[in-house]
């Protein structure tokens, strides 16, 4: 590694100098823990990049890697007047989302990482993975990445350091993390961090011109070793399969250290709900990739003296509290959200917090160079470049963005940002809802009679399937508790971890099912969704407070007939079709969800199977 160039701010040093003993005063920080050192010496001499940059997370750092960027054509800076310190970045075609198939959870046994996960030995695993990463950076800078999912000054955070080759993903780490020296300082000499190996798998060679947007066409592995605490990540440069902090560490790892700790690491929104007396409550919310999170955590409430603030729109780490209740808090930094179906119309919100300082990536760009997607404006504008670069052509009947276009952006941009967002301690829990995209059968909001229940309701959680990853897009799929990707352990497991946690708390909160995507024979969809939510939040939160009337159905408890509140709204809604149960439909879904949990063999716990049992009787006599 003699000659190996090492940068750190303007800075310039050589590696095997600094190692063999002679560290600069301003770079302790950065060999003061072994493991690092260790970790940052094995990968450059397996993946023999041109040079290494310690990455400080600092702002000045940030634009000088943007103006980098910029320069080789990788980011389209945005109209300053427009949508000032923005840019737009397109990915190669061919990797554009997540990719489910080639995502592993390499536990040392195949059973603990369960019939829903994919499985190798991690030993042949890592074998596989060094002749990948072998010389994989050639030609290529080795970003060195210290980051802490959750607040600095949370007990509860987790530090991760993670090593790319992308500076695409240096920057929208630093979005979406709390990236850079902060993290190192938490870390300390002796403490332990999640290491994440990553590279978008594409060396150069001598001479040879670089692409815009550097990934492996035929080789992806994104892999998780849940023992070692590690993950290794090679071929993409898109979202969850390359930002590691978010779905890697703060679900898939952070799943299985909650299993050992007693806490859950969900894919979760966390929002405030504050009713027109002044009283506020918490809820979090499961739903699937694509399905409406993001959304209903930056909701803009269509009911007068309602509001709601966002606490985070991904993932929430919740664990009981010693006031006997649930406590969650949000691990990121920012939001990495779906642009297409954004706009002042559905999500005002969203688009203030995108007026700024914000990674397009694979959206379209109009004529005077600010941002466009489907469902943003009616009228498409003209000209417009469509996200692979080319002119659009409205005829053509393909979208301008690319259905998982996505903005990155920091959450303190959030123009309703929760006071609490940041606080170490999380905020307590007094609603869980879970959900899908589900064109028929699911009621627009079920209630479960109790924490058991509820479980069940999480556990059966099927979804259209979406964009968010590589595949067929529309096809109804069990995703329980939206975790079918994210779970690092056998999800049989996960259930009965998930049935544990409401033993271990006095006062568990009520669970809900809800569906914003019920369509009519027309296929429209029947709710109008978006803000109008706030109408189901609010027949929640007076549920929890045991106010709002319901009625019991052989599903759980919906809303009794002018329960909910529709005022201003009521000619439009059909509540007879948003409400109705099908015994016909729901006997297919208990046999849907039967076949499913049989799947899980003798680690389906007792209690989901009597909840089955319990429903079937109950649709038997309906
Ligand atoms: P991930 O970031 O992939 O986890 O997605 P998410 O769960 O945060 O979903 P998001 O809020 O980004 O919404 C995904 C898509 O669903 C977008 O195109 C939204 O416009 C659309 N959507 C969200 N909420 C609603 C709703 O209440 N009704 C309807 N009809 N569409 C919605
Ligand atoms: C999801 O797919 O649930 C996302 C986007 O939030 S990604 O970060 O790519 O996983
Ligand atoms: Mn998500």
């Amino acid at each position: 590694m003699k000659g190996l160039l090492l940068k750190s701010g303007l800075k310039s040093f050589d590696f095997r100098e600094v190692l063999s003993g002679k560290v600069p005063n301003e770079m302790r920080i950065w060999f003061q823990n072994k493991e690092l050192v260790r970790r940052i010496s094995e990968t450059a001499a397996l993946c023999t990049p041109s040079e290494i940059r310690l990455c400080d997370g600092s702002i000045e750092e940030y634009e000088s890697l943007c103006r980098d960027l910029v320069s080789k054509g990788v980011f389209i800076p945005l109209n300053p007047e427009r949508r000032p310190g923005s840019y737009l970045c397109r990915s190669d075609p061919a990797d554009v989302a997540r990719v489910e198939e080639a995502t592993f959870i390499c536990s040392k046994n195949k059973e603990d990482a369960g019939p829903t996960n994919n499985w190798q030995d991690p030993a042949e695993m890592n074998k596989t993975l060094d002749r990948l990463f072998a010389g994989c950076m050639k030609g290529r800078i080795l970003y060195v990445i210290p980051f802490c999912m959750g607040p600095l000054a949370s007990p509860f955070s987790i530090i991760g350091v993670q090593i790319t080759d992308s500076p695409y993903v240096v920057c929208s780490m630093k979005i979406m993390t709390n990236m850079g020296t902060a993290a190192l300082e938490k870390l300390g000499p002796e403490g332990r961090f999640i290491p994440c190996i990553h590279s978008v798998g594409k060396p150069l060679q001598e001479g040879e011109k670089d692409v815009p947007w550097p990934s492996n066409a035929i080789q992806k592995y994104i892999v998780h070793f849940p023992e070692e605490r590690k993950v290794r990540s090679f071929g993409s440069g898109y979202g969850g399969n390359a930002l590691l902090g978010k779905k890697s560490v703060a679900l898939r790892i952070a799943s299985v250290i909650g299993k050992e700790e007693g806490w859950l690491a969900e894919h979760m929104l966390i929002i405030g709900v504050t009713n027109p007396e002044g009283r506020k409550k918490y809820i979090a919310a499961a739903f699937p990739s694509q399905c409406g999170k993001t959304n209903l955590a930056l909701l803009s409430s269509k009911l007068p003296g309602w509001k709601v603030e966002c606490v985070g729109d991904d993932i929430a780490w919740i664990r009981p509290g010693k006031d006997g209740r649930l406590h969650a808090l949000n691990p990121e930094a920012g939001f990495f959200g779906v642009a297409p179906g954004t706009s002042y119309a559905s999500n005002p919100y969203a688009m203030e917090t995108i007026a700024k300082n914000t990674i397009f990536t694979n959206v379209a760009l109009t004529g005077d160079k600010d941002v466009w997607w489907e469902g943003m404006t009616k009228e498409i504008p003209s000209p417009l470049i469509d996200w692979t670069g080319d002119l659009y052509n409205p005829a053509s009947g393909k979208p301008a963005a690319q259905s998982n276009a996505r903005f990155t952006v920091s959450k303190m941009q959030c123009p309703i940002l929760d006071p609490a967002s940041n606080d170490p301690r999380g905020v307590p829990l007094s609603a869980i809802l879970f959900g899908g995209r589900r064109s028929s059968t699911i009621p627009l909001v079920y209630q479960s009679c109790s924490w058991e229940e509820g479980v069940f309701l999480g556990a059966s959680v099927s979804s259209e399937t979406t964009a968010a990853a590589t595949g067929v897009v529309g096809k109804v799929r069990h995703d329980p508790f939206a975790m079918l990707p994210f779970c690092g352990y056998n999800m049989g497991d996960y259930f009965a971890h998930w049935l544990e946690i409401g033993k271990r708390i006095k006062n568990p909160p009520p669970v809900f099912y809800v569906n914003w995507f019920r369509k009519n024979a027309e296929g429209r969809f029947i709710w109008p969704g978006f803000g109008d939510n706030i109408r189901v939040l609010k027949w929640i939160f007076e549920r929890e407070e045991g106010v709002s009337n319901y009625t019991e159905t052989s599903i759980g408890l919906v809303p009794s007939k002018d329960a909910l509140d529709l005022s201003g709204i009521a000619t439009e809604v059909d509540v007879n079709a948003l409400f109705s149960i099908s015994s016909e439909d729901w006997k297919k879904e208990e046999k849907e969800i039967e076949s499913y949990f049989a799947l899980f063999g003798k680690k389906l716990p007792e209690a989901l199977a009597n909840r089955l049992e319990e429903l079937k009787l109950r649709l038997a006599k309906s």
